[in-house]
Formats: C-alpha cells, structure tokens, sequence
C-alpha cells in the first residue's frame, strides 16, 4: 500500500475510533455500579456462589502464585462484592488453596486489598467426579445443548450433585447468619442450592443465572430427576437466562412438568407460597477495557510478535477461539476451512486460520475427542495446502493470559464463532470490542445467545459446511467501506451495553421484583416454623 493511502487509512480510522467512543451513551462503570449496590442494598449481606472461584492459589516452587480466574464475569462480580464486602463461595480448585485460608476456610479478597471474603468449599476426588465431571458436565451440560451428545444419567452422580448443593447452601447460611441478605447463585452446577436455603430461611431473596441454553420440554422430560431440579429452582425468586427463547423453554417446561401456575405475560411461576420470576438478560463484556489493551502499545507489538512468529505477514487472518469442548463447533468450523480452499483456491496460501483451544474438562472422553478431531482437522488442512509461511491451520493449546488473546482479536481479519448451540458466547463480543479499527468480520453461528443481538455479523450455520465455508469467503473478501459500516454498527451494540450493566440489571429486577411480589413468607423467628415455609414453597399449588 502506498504511503499516502496508508496514512489515509490510519487517519480514517483514528477518527472512527474517537466518534465511536463520544456517540455511544454513557453506561454502568464500575464505580456506578458500586454506588448503586451500596444506596440499594444497605445494611443486606450479600452472598455469591459459583463452582469457580474468583481467585485459585497454586504453588510456585517455595512460592505460592494467586491466579484469577479469566472472564467479564468474574470482572463484574469481583466489583459487586468489593462494593458490598460480601461474601464469595466457591469450590476451592487451586493446589495450594488450603495452604492460605483461615480456620474458617476464608480467604481475603482482592489479593493484596482484602475488601470480601472468598469462603472456599472443600470437595473429595470422588464428589468432584460424581458432581462436577458426572451431573454437572456430563447430564446437565448436553441435556441443555442439544447437540446430539448423549446425556449420562447416573443415581450416584445426581446424589452427590444434591449433597454438594447442600454444601454450598450451608457455607451461604453460614455466611448469612441471621442477617437479611440476597444471594446470587451462578450456573447450572447450583440448581438445587436455592431450595436448601430458602429451607431454612425463606425471608433471603435468592437469584440464580443460568448461563447456558434451555431446552425445550420434549427434550428435558428425559432426565430422570426432572421434578426435583425443577422444584429446586423455582425456589429461587429470579431466575436469569441470556434469551427470552430459553426463559420461555423453561416456563413450558415447568408447565408441562409441576402443577404450577405459569404467567406467560409476566414470566413467572407461582407455586405454593413462592412466586418465581423468569427474566432474560443478555450478559457482555467490560468492552471499554478490551478496548484498551487493544489499543496499548505493548498489544500492538504483541500483535507484530505473533504474525512474525506464525509467519502470518502476508495472509489474511482467520480466528478460532475457546473451549475445547463439542458445543462450541470446532471440527464443523474447521471442515468450512478445508472447503473454502478447495473450492476457492485463490486463498491458499493466503489465508490462514488460528484456532486458540483451551483444554477443558479433560477427564470427560467426548472431551478428549475434540481435542482428537480438532488436531486431526488441523494437520490435514495444513497438508493440503500448505503454505509458506508456517501451518495453514496453526493450533494453540493453553490457556492464554487475556492479554496475550487480545492481539489475536486485533490481528484477525475474520473470527468465526460456529457454536452448536451456545447460550451466548462472549468471544464473539470480545473480538468485537477489540476490533477498534473496524477492519474485522465476525462469523456467527444462529444457534447463539449472541446472534439476536449481533444481527448484522455473518450468520451461518455450522450444520452446513458449503454455506459456512462460502460466508466466510465472502466476509474476506467485502470491500473496505462495507466491512467498516458493518463492524461499526455490530460494535456499537456490544459498547452500549457492557457486563455492569448486566449485574446490575439482575440486581435491580431481584430488588424490584421483591418489592412486588406480595410477601407470603414470614420473617425467620415468626410463629411459622421454617419447616412449614418450606413445605409451603414445595406444596402442590394452591390454584391461584
Ligand atoms: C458459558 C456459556 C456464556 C478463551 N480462551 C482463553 C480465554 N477464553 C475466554 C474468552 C471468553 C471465555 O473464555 C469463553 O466465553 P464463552 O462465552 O464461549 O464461555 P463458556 O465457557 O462456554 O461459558 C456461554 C458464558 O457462560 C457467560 O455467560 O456466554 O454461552 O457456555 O471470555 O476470552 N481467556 C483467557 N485465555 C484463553 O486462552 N484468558
């Protein structure tokens, strides 16, 4: 490119970038949303609870090393508790995360600022396999994907996953003590937790998010133990999913499963004394902050390293980034690869595609099979067409700091997000928020959460490998000023709406709805026992 054109393009795209960031409207910081939860949740304990921990420790040689666990999640959630002091509880994973906690299995939190407290919950091999590995991961996970991986059920699996659950409500009761508070519990790993702690104190408001798809009722009737994870969760009185479509599957479920009264123009299920309220919030990222780092320096050398290193210098870039796991569509992407050089062979040799795996729950067989088929894929497009540079399809496996990712989104002329079914997938926005020069195209998959909100991302299906393989050929190859109108509208939607407006918005709906629900629980201490709420919150309905 010549020199003037060059510095036409680079000052065209300062000016893109500084527009973009005075249109967008304000949106929550994280100081936002700290005064928010202190001028609204004064004088309530709040409690998280994840399977994941916000914070592992491991050891180091003599030293002992404090990872964070990677994510816009823990991001926002980490702000939450340091505005309210609260209290995190988590499955304590690190190998050295007994060696720091105190009698009570506490940790203080932020390393180094202490302002919550981590409580970590201690689990046997035996229970990590039967809660973890088996119910969670092996029923629950393809029983709500539906992509056709059967889903395992196990007695045992299902038993610890109850016992387990139970754990977790007890250290939250613990936490709570008789204080009033609101609980946030996260993810399918937790569908039973809200019934165990509304057993005993049914004042405590409890919201629960669950990140991942909702089936609908044909397929959840399969699972044995149906009735009781559903009963579980109506305990909670928010339940979250990114999707108005996965709300409704859960309300149908709950319709054709439980005698309840299910409120479709609400979203809501009053069953018993416990009215429960279905919402949908889309969850993102913190997308001014990946802005950021894409823009530092040290990402832009970071940037050059990596082309250099691959040999990516005078190849169009294409992007794969996650999990190593069958959901996420990887084989499915990588056979569109394969397609796209043999029917286009203008790009071999000028195209190259990066997929970034992350190993993951390695101890599960389907798990190892990706890894497998994914390699396999890997080799055998590099074979066929090679090119100089280095391998067609160069494959990362490990974990990456985030900001060792952030100068692949950067470098990538196209990322491709093919999943199965996924309930939303925030790589698609993080590629999004770090594409600041618009010179990007994102792939998506329809199955996505993300899909109904990135309307104008290149959606195709990785069912079908002709289509997907000819969508990405032609987001390669869209002229310049199309490219840009495109990236600019789909970032624009993922700068508006960032993940403390999520938290917040979660927070806000459990405070409000709580205002309106009419209470039907006593406070604990009353004349009416726990017992009796919690027979009441588990009776047949009382046909209102
Ligand atoms: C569930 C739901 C929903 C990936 N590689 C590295 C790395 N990552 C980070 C990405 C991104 C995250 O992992 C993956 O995002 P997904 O959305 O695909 O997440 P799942 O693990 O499937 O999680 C999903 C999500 O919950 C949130 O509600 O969107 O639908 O399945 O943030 O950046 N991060 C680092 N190094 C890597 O190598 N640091």
């Amino acid at each position: 490119m010549e020199f003037r054109e060059r510095t036409r393009t680079a000052l065209q795209r300062a000016a893109i970038r500084s527009r973009q960031r005075c249109d967008a409207p304000p949106r929550t910081t994280r100081e936002d949303l700290m005064a928010w939860v202190r001028a609204h949740l004064p004088g309530r304990r709040l409690v998280i609870a994840s399977n994941r921990e916000p914070y592992s420790h491991h050891l180091d040689g003599e030293a002992v090393r404090v990872v964070r666990s990677a994510g816009g999640l823990t991001v926002a959630l980490d702000a939450v508790m340091q505005a309210m002091s609260g209290v995190w509880v988590a499955h304590g994973s690190g190998d050295a995360d007994r060696d720091v906690v105190d009698a009570r299995s506490h940790v203080p939190c932020p390393p180094g600022r202490s302002t919550y407290s981590l409580r970590r919950i201690w689990l046997s091999q035996q229970e990590h396999d039967r809660y973890y590995a088996g119910f969670a991961n092996s029923a629950l996970w393809p029983l709500c994907h539906v992509v056709y991986v059967r889903p395992r059920f196990r007695r045992m699996e299902f038993e610890s996953y109850r016992d387990v659950n139970q754990r977790f409500a007890d250290a939250v009761l613990d936490e709570v003590g008789d204080e009033p508070a609101v609980v946030f519990l996260q993810d399918y790993h937790l569908a039973l937790a809200a019934r165990f702690i509304k057993q005993k104190r049914p004042d405590v408001q409890v919201a629960m998010f669950w990140h991942i798809p909702w089936p609908n009722p044909e397929i959840f009737r399969i699972l044995p133990w149906r009735t009781e994870v559903l009963e579980g969760m109506l305990a909670n009185d928010l339940i979250g999913f990114h999707i108005r479509r996965h709300a409704i599957n859960f309300l149908d479920t709950v319709a054709e499963s439980l005698e309840a009264r299910v409120d479709f123009e609400r979203l809501a299920v009053d069953r018993g004394n416990q009215r429960t309220w279905v919402h949908s919030f889309p969850i993102s990222i913190d997308a001014d902050e990946i802005a950021a780092i894409a823009e530092q320096p040290e990402t832009v050398r970071a940037e050059a390293r990596l082309r250099a290193e691959l040999g990516l210098e005078d190849c169009a870039i294409g992007l794969g980034v996650d999990r190593l796991d069958y959901t996420k569509g990887i084989p499915e992407r990588l056979d569109a690869v394969d397609r796209l050089l043999e029917t286009h062979p203008e790009w071999r040799g000028r195209f190259a595609f990066v997929q970034i795996g992350v190993p993951s729950r390695i101890e599960l067989r389907e798990y190892r099979n990706v890894q497998i088929q994914v390699r396999r894929r890997a080799d055998r497009i590099t074979g066929r067409y090679p090119r100089a540079g280095g391998p067609t399809v160069p494959l990362i496996e490990r974990n990456l700091d985030f900001r060792e990712l952030v100068p692949y989104y950067r470098a990538a002329n196209l990322c491709a997000v093919t999943s199965l079914h996924d309930g939303m997938n925030l790589v698609a926005k993080e590629y999004l928020a770090a594409s600041t020069d618009l010179d990007g195209a994102l792939v998506l998959s329809p199955f996505t959460g993300a899909a109904r909100e990135l309307e104008r991302a290149w959606i195709a299906s990785p069912y079908d490998r002709d289509s997907l393989a000819e969508t990405y050929h032609r987001a390669l190859s869209e002229p310049w000023e199309a490219r840009r109108r495109r990236m600019f509208a789909l970032r624009e939607t993922v700068m508006r709406r960032n993940v403390f407006d999520w938290v917040l918005e979660v927070l806000d709906a459990l405070v409000g709805l709580g205002l309106k629900t009419q209470s039907r629980v006593r406070e604990p201490g009353s004349e009416e026992s726990a017992a009796d709420a919690a027979e009441h919150t588990l009776g047949p309905s009382d046909g209102r």
